[in-house]
């Protein structure tokens, strides 16, 4: 039965993947002639895209805020693109012909703004606004929410029936402390302030961690002239087959100077250290009562389906896992959280929802291994969508894709993005690349889609110091 939605109103904080999947949901039941409530997206930024809106700027942006993208300016998709592509929305439709499965960031870019182009949800975002605070009356059961308008400085609040924030969880730095490390006379960074590997060419670098942000910018690394990569690992070393250029040491113990001192004895001279620590689960404009609080992780602890709070059942979160599936999840979640706020799904008990999650939770903290945790993420987009009309597709053979591509990475780290995959959408299979991803030194979307003669490259660049694959 469906709610009324007249004079309902519903807040979404980010205009990222997330916030715009959470538009174009209710767009979609809109256009099949149901009744959707008054919806206002704020994002701070001037555009729209989340992380792949990248930034030149580290620190503050122009505004003076905390700058929310993390993306480098080499950066391609570390995933093949079969895995997020949109279930509405294919990468055939948005290029007009197969591209690679690994594109540039300005290509995905692309793609993710020609969705929400092609559909009609600009007019609900404003840009350049930025949540300040949210806040939920017991008494009314309306939300209040404080917004500033960053081009006029005015602050404005107003209540809404529901908050979905989606605001992502990549942007605030996790950034540990090593005895002496402000003794380190060169360049230190976190993952967040990398803009691009160029500045790293003939210098020794040093990476702390060991997931995706230590395994791309060394790479990169690597890719644009690194004398030394090394790795500095605390739990597990990724253990991939690294060229002797790249080596994985155990954890940083000491900093002495520019030597880097490790637990296992070992000493090293550097020029750049770059935290690869990963992120923290930060929102400014929540109270304690509300907010999320979790590690990086596939199951996230007080969100019903990943997505209400159980907090409050009128306050929904997208995007909050470790993500395996990224696009496509988001839409999965975006398309139940609208049912649920238009009352075409109903939410069970609050001792439902903690017996459903303590399920999904016990299963989470029994996986062991990374086709595990494939298969977890998988089948939990897959229960998603059983819920909704999103369009399902073969999710059984997305996991395929993915654990093909940890393969890949097993088999080459250097250039797995060479690897062609199909899509499950539409049946098309990738072309390869005109330009093998290591000698490839423009990541622009003009670049990425001409055709090149073969050799161009090669004499485009050729000076220039890159690894060649052979
Ligand atoms: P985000 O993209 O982070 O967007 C959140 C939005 O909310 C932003 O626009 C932000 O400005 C806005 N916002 C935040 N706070 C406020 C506020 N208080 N008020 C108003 N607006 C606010 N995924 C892939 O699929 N493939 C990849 O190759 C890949 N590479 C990645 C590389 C890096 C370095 C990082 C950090 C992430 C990568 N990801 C990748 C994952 C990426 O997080 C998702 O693809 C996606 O961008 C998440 O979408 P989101 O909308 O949930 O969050
Ligand atoms: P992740 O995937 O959350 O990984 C964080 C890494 O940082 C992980 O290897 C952690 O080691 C390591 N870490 C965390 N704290 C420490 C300390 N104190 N010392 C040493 N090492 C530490 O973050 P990423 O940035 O790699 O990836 C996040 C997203 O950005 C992802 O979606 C990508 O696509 C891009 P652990 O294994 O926990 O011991």
């Amino acid at each position: 039965m469906e709610m009324v939605m007249k004079n309902k109103r519903v807040a979404i904080i980010g205009a990222g993947p997330s916030g715009i999947a959470q538009l174009r949901a209710f767009e979609s039941a809109e256009k099949q002639g149901h009744e959707i409530p008054e919806l206002v997206c704020f994002e701070k930024q001037d555009t729209w895209g989340g992380q792949w809106n990248y930034s030149w700027r580290t620190g503050t942006d122009s505004y003076g805020e905390p700058v929310h993208s993390s993306m480098y300016r080499n950066l391609w998709s570390n995933g093949p693109k079969e895995v997020l592509e949109f279930a509405e929305y294919s990468f055939d439709e948005h290029f007009g012909k197969p591209i690679s499965s690994y594109p540039p960031r300005e290509v995905l870019w692309d793609y993710i703004a020609g969705r929400a182009k092609k559909s009609n949800v600009e007019k609900y975002i404003k840009f350049a606004h930025v949540v300040r605070w949210v806040s939920f009356d017991e008494a009314t059961k309306l939300f209040t929410v404080t917004v500033e308008n960053l081009r006029t400085g005015e602050t404005s609040s107003d209540t809404y029936d529901n908050v979905i924030v989606g605001a992502g969880h990549f942007s605030f730095p996790n950034v540990p402390h090593f005895d002496g490390v402000e003794t380190f006379p060169g360049q230190i960074m976190h993952a967040h302030e990398f803009r691009g590997a160029e500045a790293v060419a003939d210098k020794d670098i040093l990476l702390i961690g060991a997931s995706y942000s230590a395994e791309d910018i060394g790479t990169q690394a690597y890719k644009m002239g690194a004398r030394s990569v090394t790795f500095s690992y605390r739990s597990n070393p990724m253990g991939y087959e690294w060229p002797e250029e790249m080596t994985e040491l155990p954890l940083v113990e000491r900093f002495d100077g520019s030597e880097v001192h490790f637990v296992n004895g070992e000493k090293r001279k550097v020029d750049i250290v770059v935290f690869c620590t990963g992120y923290l689960h930060h929102y400014p404009f929540m109270p304690s009562e509300l907010t999320l609080s979790s590690p990086n992780n596939l199951y996230p602890d007080t969100l019903y389906r990943g997505v209400v709070s159980e907090a409050n059942n009128q306050l929904f979160w997208l995007g909050a896992q470790d993500q395996w599936l990224t696009f496509n999840m988001f839409d999965a979640q975006a398309w139940y959280v609208r049912d649920v706020i238009l009352g075409r799904v109903a939410l069970p008990s609050k001792e439902a929802q903690r017996n459903h999650m303590d399920k999904w939770l016990s299963r989470f903290e029994g996986l062991k291994s990374e086709n595990d945790q494939i298969d977890f993420q998988c089948d939990y987009v897959e229960d998603l969508i059983d819920q909704t009309d999103y369009p399902s597709f073969d999710l059984k053979e997305v996991a395929n894709i993915l654990k093909g591509w940890v393969k890949s990475k097993e088999e080459d780290i250097l250039n797995y993005r060479d690897y062609t995959y199909t899509s499950v959408m539409t049946g098309t299979t990738s072309v390869e690349h005109h330009t093998p991803w290591m000698i490839e030194l423009d990541d622009s979307l003009e670049r990425y889609l001409s055709e090149p003669q073969e050799d161009e490259a090669r004499q485009v660049y050729r000076g220039k110091k890159v690894r060649d694959k052979a």
